[in-house]
């Protein structure tokens, strides 16, 4: 029976033109909310190019194909996208090398519960000259490992190889109906070119999409429940709420701020976080107590809030914790203790513990959380002038403070500028002086594979063209995603970013972490770090160079911020741009007033 017979079942399904399977799965991307299809070539995914031209030419959805030049970047493209959107995003690459130079982005993808759509093609099986898209080229032998799938099932929701008996249009609203409902993450399907290329009778074909399958309905906390936590943030003296990733839903935030003023609880953000949580400038961010220090404890979305044991709560403490999968059953060792766990999102859950808590307070109550309110305001001025007063001693050093680097960097974003951390060691510093205020504004990975900015920043631009963009990095993170593959797809595409570059020629892991693993050891005592230390270093100003954009490294403290304008300016006209700030190394900084 054909497919479109048999789909026809069920009448609520649209019905699409399409004269190949490949018609109907672009087709199904893009009215499942999928903009841009990251593409790295390979010659059994011709079918996509095939597709989404055709479609292009003729009117039909599809998502847009975009040239990549290396396969995690593509993905930490597609990351990007997701992240500034909330909207799934697509990549396409090469059998199973192309799926293993997906590389750390898979890790990313995963942690940070990035709604993508992974795809890669097979090598084509068919018996040559049986079956349409079979094999034609004596390569294609190498191509079939056992099972694609397996290769990073650990990483996915969920993960599909295009079958003859599936209806392909549905295939692809299911995966992105399982990719889009909490807790999202990344899906994957491989696309043999023999189901790719099969055609479809009458060139129409039945499916349902994403949303007729729908996406589960985010999940509220039991009323007791919210009551139960209000209760306890309001008796506490000293309660704090402790999140990392709650802004990966925007619409958080306001929610968050609302419960926060409220009973004026402080919100510290992990960090690992992987979207801003909460108003950086708010006299109530940053202002909370260490987690032993704190007697409630309200954790959201954050999965290593503390780092036990000496920083674990007080076994008298109340710690109520909320995820929508609040035990972390992506995660192996945990071994975390809660009084209260809650199985919902954050911004239902904050939502229901504000309209609990509104009912319950009595006028000793407000006075206690006024005045806890003007503590707090004052501990956040004490933050900010310590900080400022850190740039400004920072500013006198030469060789360049990386703080006063990061000091800079942060003067020059506009309200809207979306920020991208992956500086490392010196992400710190970032997180002093960047006072984002607006949701989805400041992002890092959410995870802890380095290499993730260069590709996410180009995703970003090209999903929110009408934002500044910025990636601060550390020199051997830009190096582990390809920055010319990312330099390269933001000139070809036209979506500009500005990356700075923390140029201090060293890991941190195998400089200072090697100090701190071995302080006794010989290495420390040589000061040998051989294998942290890489120097000379790439020149990253000229790596914006081989795509025509703009570069320079600056050594001079007065001129970074000049610089970083250069930069700034070249991206606004149209082209991407590298500053290099030239540091000290890490060993070198051993010995240097921090
Ligand atoms: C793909 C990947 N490889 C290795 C690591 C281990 N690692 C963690 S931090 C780090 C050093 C990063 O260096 P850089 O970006 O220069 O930042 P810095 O340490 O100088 O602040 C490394 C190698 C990682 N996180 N991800
Ligand atoms: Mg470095």
């Amino acid at each position: 029976m054909a497919i479109q017979e048999r789909a026809g079942i069920d009448k609520r399904w649209g019905e699409y033109a399409a004269d190949e399977w490949s018609d109907a799965v672009v087709a199904a991307m893009k009215l499942g909310g999928i903009d841009h299809l990251f593409f790295v070539s390979g010659s059994e995914i011709g079918f996509y190019q095939e597709a989404t031209i055709k479609a292009h030419e003729l009117g039909r959805p599809s998502p847009r194909l975009v040239t990549m030049m290396h396969e995690q970047t593509a993905l930490n493209a597609a990351l990007g996208v997701a992240m500034v959107t909330g909207q799934p995003a697509a990549t396409a690459v090469h059998v199973d090398v192309g799926t293993f130079n997906y590389g750390g982005g898979l890790h990313t993808a995963w942690r940070g519960r990035y709604p993508v759509l992974m795809t890669a093609g097979t090598g084509p099986r068919a018996y040559p000259g049986t079956t349409i898209g079979g094999r034609n080229n004596y390569i294609q032998w190498y191509q079939e490992p056992r099972d694609q799938g397996e290769i990073l099932r650990q990483y996915t929701k969920l993960d599909h190889r295009m079958e003859s008996q599936d209806n392909p249009g549905l295939m692809i609203s299911r995966l992105l109906q399982v990719s889009m409902s909490e807790p999202k993450g990344p899906v994957y399907m491989s696309f043999p070119r023999e189901a790719a290329m099969t055609p479809i009778p009458e060139g129409r074909i039945r499916f349902p999409t994403r949303d007729q399958l729908g996406i589960a309905r985010p999940s509220w906390p039991d009323p007791e429940d919210a009551k139960t936590v209000a209760r306890w943030l309001i008796e506490a003296d000293n309660p704090c709420i402790y999140t990392a990733n709650s802004g990966r839903n925007a619409d958080t935030v306001e929610d968050l701020v609302r419960l926060a003023d409220l009973l004026a609880v402080p919100v510290n953000q992990d960090r690992l976080f992987r979207g801003l949580t909460f108003p950086m400038t708010h006299p109530l961010f940053g202002t909370g107590p260490a987690p032993k220090n704190a007697d409630a404890l309200l954790v959201i979305e954050a999965p290593v809030p503390w780092m036990p044991p000496d920083d674990a709560p007080s076994p008298d403490a109340r710690i109520a914790w909320v995820d929508v999968d609040p035990v972390q059953s992506r995660y192996k060792t945990m071994e975390w203790q809660a009084d209260l766990w809650l199985p919902c999102e954050a911004q239902t859950a904050t939502r229901a513990i504000y309209e609990a808590a509104t009912g319950m307070l009595s006028q000793s109550d407000l006075n206690r959380i006024a005045d806890r309110r003007e503590r707090l305001e004052r501990r956040k001025q004490e933050i900010e002038t310590a900080n400022e007063a850190a740039a400004q001693k920072a500013r006198q050093r030469n060789p360049i403070h990386p703080r006063w680097a990061a000091y800079q960097i942060c003067d020059i974003l506009e309200p809207d500028t979306i920020l991208l951390d992956d500086a490392l060691s010196n992400s710190t510093f970032m997180h002093a002086y960047a006072r984002r205020t607006q949701p989805s504004t400041f992002f890092k990975s959410g995870g802890s594979s380095g290499g993730w900015g260069a590709g996410a920043a180009f995703g970003a631009k090209l999903a929110k063209p009408d934002s500044d963009v910025v990636l601060a990095v550390g020199d051997g993170f830009f190096m582990f995603d390809n920055p010319i593959a990312a330099l390269w797809a933001s000139a070809q595409h036209k979506a500009p970013f500005l990356t700075v570059v923390f140029v201090n020629r060293s890991y941190s892991t195998g400089t200072r972490g090697l100090r701190d693993t071995y302080p006794e050891g010989i290495a420390a005592e040589k000061r040998n770090y051989d294998g942290g230390v890489f120097d000379p270093r790439p020149d990253f100003g000229k790596m914006a160079e081989t795509v025509n954009g703009y570069g320079e490294t600056v050594r001079d403290p007065e001129e970074v911020g000049p610089a970083l304008r250069r930069g700034l300016n070249a991206v606004r006209n149209g082209s991407p741009a590298v500053i290099g700030v030239w540091l000290p190394t890490l060993v070198e900084e051993m010995s240097l007033p921090s």
